[in-house]
């Protein structure tokens, strides 16, 4: 059922649903969608029906690997659900959806209980002030375990996390959810269809319940100074003051509640969506973001009402068969259709023609829609993620979520060659659907370098790309060698010589050859007295060096740091010209060369670890079998970051590695810092690597 009509703001609800890979995100979202019919049959993730996991790689992998939004009724209110990836390598999905939406809701899997990516998304969460809801998830599953789960949630969160429902039962026992609020339980049929009813706490359960309950009064009681008065007097609080000091508490991100599901089943979703409707702030409640002046800077207090100008942000561009669409959060005004606006971060002015309502790939045409609502908007010409929006003459500036800068690079190129064309269109949607993924040409080889988070965050860029009509091909990140000397030689010799019938070629030249201290470049000296070499032909010489420099003589790599003297010569007064000089120049070059002891440099890079204390062991080993050198060390809490220096050649997979290493706990991030020679033992090795690489190129 298409959702055309506008709800008024304090009817909205904009949530974001965040949590570690897997833990059952966009079934949530699904059996939300399903209970408020927003479809006919609950999705599956499993199924490849899901409405969210719409993209042809999320439904092979089953997984999700961008955002995607979906809105929905529940008894009047207008819940827009965004539903995020949970593998950090597309955390930047993450982050913006946050900053779109007005609630976070953390999922965490009664199974696994807090884990690395919980500890992400909630610091995402808290670092933007966004009010939470915890949802556990998969209590239907073995080894479920609610107790665990919550005291996990509570060491690391803190007391401010308090359940509002418990689960009835857990495993093949879970019956459903017992409302902490109104102690009722609720009970359902657990095969997706959602139907159940309600009734009395069974006995068996009265004490757990009460016990719960005690702690939800005490947590909102110690969210706010009246209440915690009342509380002591009373030692407890009447339903009015527990279910508006809920609401206030939440909002200010002072208690966060926990819910209990199973997704799959579709058991206590509908109490989540009763809680969301009750306890979740609206855009007129929820923290708004910063916004200043565009220029002068002071701060200016967005107002979630109609009456004032638009404004709103970008904070997810997909593509869709019907072209590009931005997805907006309105922030500030109403958003209506055929409407002139300025792209604030881009500098330009465009217009928009519907205005329509996101459901997953389908977009219903609405009449427009309020203050704080989530619309889409189709074919912009800019007005990619983190874009923001503001009608004309009312320009604002909002401070967008940083995203993650990327961390490895491949070479990409078309399968065909003339493909061209179509690899550059391809590349730039996958980017403008993925802000920190980054394009950029490699100066040597001219290869087009895609960048990305990890590994996964590249393949599935590559994917996309078939999808969108680019055949490539993905390869390795090649390192940034170059070619230098050690020793300096003397009176070099390079010679051209041609006679075969009319005018011959000729021309002599002698060369000095030295090393030059690192980063010094290039030099060339004309130190020709008396004419060995005509004047007019040395240009010609220093030409034919130079033709020498970009490609080496080694293995191909740039040449570094030479000097070239050009001491003595000898000429042909008929046979000699500029371009036999040029090339004697370039002979004697090469030669020289190779008289010099070359070798290569590589790039060395500044890497920073973070990891648990427990891997600092692992990770150190490892740092040094890369022929890495530990700089210093320094202490985050109960994380520790390492500083070493290591080759670029030896962590150009480094991320997939950590990644093993620490259980996907530890993060990391490398600069270039500096060149170095490399051991003497690698030198044939990089020779040969190059020489087989251009063959396959040939
Ligand atoms: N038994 C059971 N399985 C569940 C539940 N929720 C999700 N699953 C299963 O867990 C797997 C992952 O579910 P998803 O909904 O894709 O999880 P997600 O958090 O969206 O995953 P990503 O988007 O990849 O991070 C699927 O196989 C689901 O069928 C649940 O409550 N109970
Ligand atoms: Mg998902």
């Amino acid at each position: 059922m298409a959702l055309s009509r506008r709800y008024e703001t304090p009817q909205l609800r904009n949530i974001t649903i965040v949590g570690h890979g897997g833990t059952g995100k966009t079934s949530l979202a699904e059996a939300m969608l399903f209970c408020g019919k927003a479809t006919t049959r609950l999705g599956s993730v499993d199924a490849g029906t899901s409405t969210f996991d719409f993209e042809p790689e999320e439904v092979r992998r089953k997984t999700s690997y961008a955002s995607a939004v979906a809105g929905m009724e529940w008894k009047k209110v207008k819940v827009n659900i965004i539903d995020t990836p949970g593998d950090a390598v597309f955390s930047s999905d993450t982050r913006l959806c946050v900053f779109a939406g007005d609630t976070t809701l953390v999922t965490v899997s009664a199974v696994d209980h807090v884990q690395v990516g919980t500890e992400r998304v909630w610091g995402i969460a808290a670092d933007l002030g966004k009010p939470r809801f915890v949802v556990v998830t998969k209590l239907d599953k073995e080894r479920a375990d609610f107790d665990k789960t919550l005291a996990a949630l509570r060491e690391s969160f803190g007391q401010a996390v308090a359940p509002l429902t418990i689960p009835l039962g857990q495993e093949a026992g879970f019956k459903g959810v017992i409302d902490l609020v109104t102690l009722k339980a609720f009970t359902y049929a657990m095969d997706g269809s959602g139907e159940g009813r309600v009734g009395e706490v069974p006995a068996d359960f009265q004490a757990a319940a009460r016990a719960a309950r005690d702690l939800l009064v005490e947590a909102v009681a110690s969210a706010d100074d009246v209440l915690i008065d009342h509380y002591l007097e009373q030692g407890t609080l009447t339903d009015e003051e527990l279910t508006s000091g809920l609401r206030s508490a939440v909002a200010r991100g002072a208690l966060i509640p926990v819910l209990c599901v199973s997704c799959t089943r579709n058991a206590g979703v509908d109490t989540v969506l009763d809680h969301i409707a009750a306890y979740a702030p609206s855009p007129v409640e929820a923290p708004l973001p910063k916004a200043t002046a565009p220029n002068g800077g002071q701060a200016v207090t967005l107002k979630p009402s109609n009456d004032a100008p638009f404004v709103g942000v970008v904070f997810k561009a997909i593509h869709l068969d019907m072209g590009k669409v931005s997805l907006i959060r309105v922030l500030q005004g109403k958003a209506e259709p055929d409407t002139n606006f300025v792209n604030v971060t881009r500098e330009s002015h465009e217009r928009w023609g519907q205005v329509l309502m996101p459901f997953g790939k389908r977009l219903d045409i609405s009449t427009g829609a309020n203050c704080g609502d989530i619309i889409a908007v189709a074919k912009l010409k800019e007005g990619v993620s983190g874009d923001v929006l503001a009608a004309e003459r009312h320009e604002v500036r909002i401070e967008i979520p940083a995203v993650p800068g990327p961390i490895i690079a491949y070479a990409i190129r078309p399968k065909k060659k003339g493909d061209e064309d179509k690899l550059s269109t391809a590349l730039l949607k996958v980017i403008e659907a993925d802000p920190s993924l980054r394009q950029t040409r490699d100066a040597e080889t001219k290869d087009h370098l895609l960048s990305g988070m990890g590994q996964t965050h590249i393949e599935v860029a590559v994917e996309r790309m078939r999808r969108y009509g680019a055949e490539v091909e993905l390869h390795p990140p090649r390192v940034g060698y170059r070619e230098c000397i050690r020793r300096k030689v003397t009176h070099i010799e390079g010679k051209h010589k041609k006679q075969s019938g009319g005018r011959g070629q000729f021309g002599v030249v002698y060369l000095d050859v030295e090393p030059l201290e690192r980063g010094a470049g290039f030099e060339f000296e004309d130190a020709i007295f008396g004419g060995s070499v005509p004047n007019q032909f040395i240009p010609a010489v220093e030409k034919g060096v130079r033709e020498v420099l970009p490609k080496g003589v080694l293995g191909g790599y740039p040449i570094v740091d030479v000097k070239v003297r050009l001491t003595d010569g000898k000429f042909h007064p008929v046979d000699s010209d500029g371009r036999s000089f040029e090339i004697a120049g370039r002979k004697g070059f090469k030669e020289g060369f190779l008289a010099c002891g070359p070798t290569f440099l590589e790039p060395i890079m500044a890497l920073e670890v973070e990891v648990p204390d427990e891997c600092m062991g692992d990770v150190m080993g490892d740092i040094n079998s890369r022929r890495g050198r530990v700089q210093g060390m320094d202490t985050h809490g109960t994380r520790q970051v390492i500083k070493a220096l290591v080759p670029q050649a030896e962590i150009l997979f480094y991320a997939p590695d950590l990644h093993s290493m620490s259980q996907g706990r530890g993060t990391f991030t490398s600069t270039f810092s500096h060149y170095e020679e490399v051991p003497g033992n690698l030198v044939d090795k990089i020779a040969a690597d190059h020489k087989a690489q251009e063959e396959e190129d040939e």
